[in-house]
């Protein structure tokens, strides 16, 4: 794993959240983008080499509707950028540690990601995620 690549926040509203943290941050979302396998809205703010990424659900069955019916909004991951997905999620699979898909899929901003079960990292859900080439 290299570099914290993102943090994702769950929200309820995207525009209400781009606006607050646009005058939190002192500039506006570089991307906006629907994921629609995931059942999500994001946007994206840069923050020196690493980004913020607001996540809300479009959906009743999205992990997002979910995460915030049950623990509210707020911090919902971290993402580290890895060179070669495949054989990061070999490598943590061989360590025990669960992913929640055996493939990599397509997530937001032109990334391969998979994630593991909070359950193994101390209720911390990890996202891993490799640039598209
Ligand atoms: N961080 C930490 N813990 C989390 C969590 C999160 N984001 N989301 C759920 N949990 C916890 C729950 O609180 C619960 O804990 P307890 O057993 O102590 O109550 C446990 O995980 C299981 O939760 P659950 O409600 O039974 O299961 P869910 O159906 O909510 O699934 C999870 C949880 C993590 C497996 C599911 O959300 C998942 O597969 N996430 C990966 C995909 C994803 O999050 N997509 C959205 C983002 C997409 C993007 O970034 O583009």
């Amino acid at each position: 794993m290299r570099k914290i690549e993102h943090l994702g926040i769950a929200v309820k509203d995207l525009q209400k959240s781009n606006e607050l943290f646009s005058k939190l941050f002192g500039r506006v979302p570089y991307k906006e983008e629907r994921v629609e396998s995931e059942g999500v809205a994001t946007s994206f703010f840069m923050m020196g080499e690493t980004k913020i990424e607001l996540l809300e659900a479009t959906r009743e069955d999205s992990a997002i509707a979910k995460f915030i019916e049950k623990r509210g909004e707020g911090i919902h991951h971290i993402a580290f950028d890895v060179e070669d997905i495949h054989a990061e999620m070999k490598r943590l699979q061989a360590e025990g540690f669960t992913v929640l898909n055996e493939q990599p899929k397509e997530g937001a901003d032109n990334k391969l990601i998979c994630f593991l079960h909070p359950k193994d990292t101390n209720g911390v859900l990890i996202e891993l995620c490799q640039e598209r080439k």
